[in-house]
């Protein structure tokens, strides 16, 4: 490429050689004059905010991209929360569930001991149904009388009263022991004299029954206990059957029938 000297001397050639140094001093001041020194601030300056512009550009890219990247991970840890309470409520859900499977499991297991032992128990009173029918069955075959929850039964033979108690005893009874004015009455059907369960052998005038309970209801005759004649009469027997009031004491080696009891 040509410069602008040379092209300048090369125009000197064509031209008028006179008055060179002028020519030259002057082609200098234009060749100077070419490269516009007195414009060298504008352009820094517009260099200046061309940069500046470019670095507030970049600065706002930044902003941008920082906020971005901000919101974008606020939402994402917003979904990764609302996630976890889900699962957090979905196990919170299973653990009730469990519990309330656990509960019933229980329950179930204590209705089936209670089913199991109310089945135990219909099967004892089942059995123990079973040996009061049999028993029930043995008396009514041995001749006893059932009356009000317990069988009776009159000797056929004469005893003292020791003896006519250990035959009851020997048949799983005892001597009959008069609780009520129903079973008093049901007492004097029977026309013989016959002992009863009561006594005063151990201590006179305290009158006891065979199963060691004190006499507090009682239906002596008129006059009775009396031991009679000056003897001892320990033992009692029903003597005065139309009467109410029965009873008679008398000595124990008399002989008289007797009336067993067996309470069922
Ligand atoms: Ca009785
Ligand atoms: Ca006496
Ligand atoms: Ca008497």
């Amino acid at each position: 490429m040509v410069s602008l000297e040379e092209e300048l001397e090369l125009s000197m050639t064509y031209e008028n050689f006179e008055d060179v140094p002028a020519r030259k001093a002057a082609s200098r001041r234009s060749v100077e004059d070419f490269n516009v020194p007195a414009a060298a601030p504008g352009m820094k300056m517009y260099r200046l905010v061309v940069v500046s512009f470019g670095l507030l550009c970049i600065l706002q890219a930044a902003l941008n991209i920082s906020l971005r990247l901000t919101l974008y991970l606020e939402a994402g840890c917003n979904n990764l929360t609302e996630e976890r309470d889900d699962l957090k409520r979905t196990l919170e859900n299973y653990v009730s569930q469990q519990n309330s499977l656990t509960e019933e499991r229980d329950e179930m297991k204590r209705i089936n001991l209670d089913l199991e032992a109310g089945r135990n128990l219909l099967t004892e009173e089942n059995h123990g149904l079973k040996r009061t029918l049999e028993e029930y069955a043995h008396y009514l075959q041995q001749g006893w009388v059932y009356f009000s929850g317990s069988f009776y039964r009159i000797s056929s033979t004469m005893k003292p009263w020791q003896d006519s108690r250990r035959d009851c005893q020997q048949r799983g009874a005892d001597l009959m022991i008069i609780n009520s004015q129903e079973e008093q009455d049901f007492s004097r059907q029977y026309k013989n004299i016959i002992w009863i369960g009561l006594m005063d052998r151990d201590t006179e005038g305290e009158w006891t029954w065979v199963d060691g309970t004190q006499l507090t209801t009682s239906f002596w005759h008129s006059g009775e206990p009396n031991n009679y004649d000056k003897r001892n009469e320990d033992c009692v027997n029903i003597n005065h059957h139309d009467h109410t009031n029965s009873w008679n004491d008398a000595p124990c080696e008399n002989e008289y029938f007797w009336i067993c009891e067996k309470k069922m």
